[in-house]
């Protein structure tokens, strides 16, 4: 099955994102959308035990913000949506992989914020610059709301054709609210910058790839905005050595969950936390 038609791949090339309407069932989405709030409520399933005893950051709440990464696995519930091989076959296609698996998947709601008060920014940032582990510098993520979504309630934004910009990622950070100082950055250094909003139907998944500097504005609508974001990797994608300007290893969440292989380290084709989706 051929899903993800050669004008799709391109236009991902091109844009470096790509938004499909009408893909997925409503049903399937509402069932999501109880398992989200019973998530949020405290309902949690028992996680795996490489997840016990690790000093692991996987939830950010604030008043504006809620962030769960690895999600689907302290809420089953959510691999109905994670393991979509529709999703995945799209995933598959623009990647141009053989196969693709999970690198995790996050739920990030966005609470209603007043007008005057416009939090709940999601700061410019390259999926990238948190991956820098990765060997492949080719990989996607499904943005999957739950319900229509677009610029009132703080829907994706992308600055246009920066997959294609020298890779820096200075400056660049998913939580920093205030995104005129970077604007100012990258506007000094000669680029233009062309903001991208998006409007999406419930059904509709925008996918972006990881070099794409995106984010999203707050949420001014009057109920609250909630996203799965699925991230896949490739099948050749494997550890690499990172180290920050200090010389300091860079290690990811995914790091201290995965088995390791031969050589001791990190095995992103590990089955239990990284499985191969399609
Ligand atoms: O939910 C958002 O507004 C942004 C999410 C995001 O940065 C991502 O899924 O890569």
């Amino acid at each position: 099955m051929n899903l993800a038609q050669p004008t799709l791949v391109s236009k991902f090339e091109a844009d470096g994102h790509v938004s499909i309407d009408g893909l997925l069932d409503h049903h399937l989405l509402d069932e999501i959308s109880v398992a989200v709030k019973d998530l949020f409520s405290g309902k949690r399933d028992q996680r795996p035990p490489q997840f016990e005893n690790k000093n692991l950051d996987t939830e950010y709440w604030s008043e504006s913000l809620i962030q769960v990464n690895f999600a689907s696995f302290c809420c089953k519930r959510l691999r109905k949506l994670v393991f979509n091989q529709q999703l995945a076959e799209i995933a598959k296609e623009l990647l141009e992989t053989s196969s693709v698996r999970l690198w995790n998947d996050m739920v990030i709601a966005k609470r209603p914020s007043p007008n005057s008060m416009k939090k709940g920014v999601i700061g410019w940032h390259r999926d990238r610059q948190y991956w820098r582990t990765c060997g492949s510098r080719n990989m996607v993520t499904a943005w999957i709301p739950l319900a229509d979504c677009g610029p009132e309630n703080g829907s994706i934004e992308f600055l246009a054709g920066s997959h294609r910009w020298e890779q820096s990622h200075e400056g660049l950070d998913f939580y920093q609210e205030d995104r005129s100082g970077i604007e100012f950055r990258i506007a000094s250094s000669g680029r233009k910058i062309e903001r991208t909003a998006t409007t999406l139907r419930k059904g509709s998944v925008s996918f972006h790839g990881c070099r794409l500097i995106h984010g999203s504005g707050p949420n001014v609508s009057s109920t609250e905005r909630i996203v799965v974001a699925i991230h896949y990797q490739p099948e050749d994608n494997h550890w690499v050595r990172a180290t920050r300007a200090n010389g300091e290893l860079i290690q990811h969440e995914v790091d201290l969950l995965v088995r390791r292989n031969d050589a001791g380290d990190p095995d992103y084709s590990d089955p239990e936390i990284c499985p191969t989706i399609l």
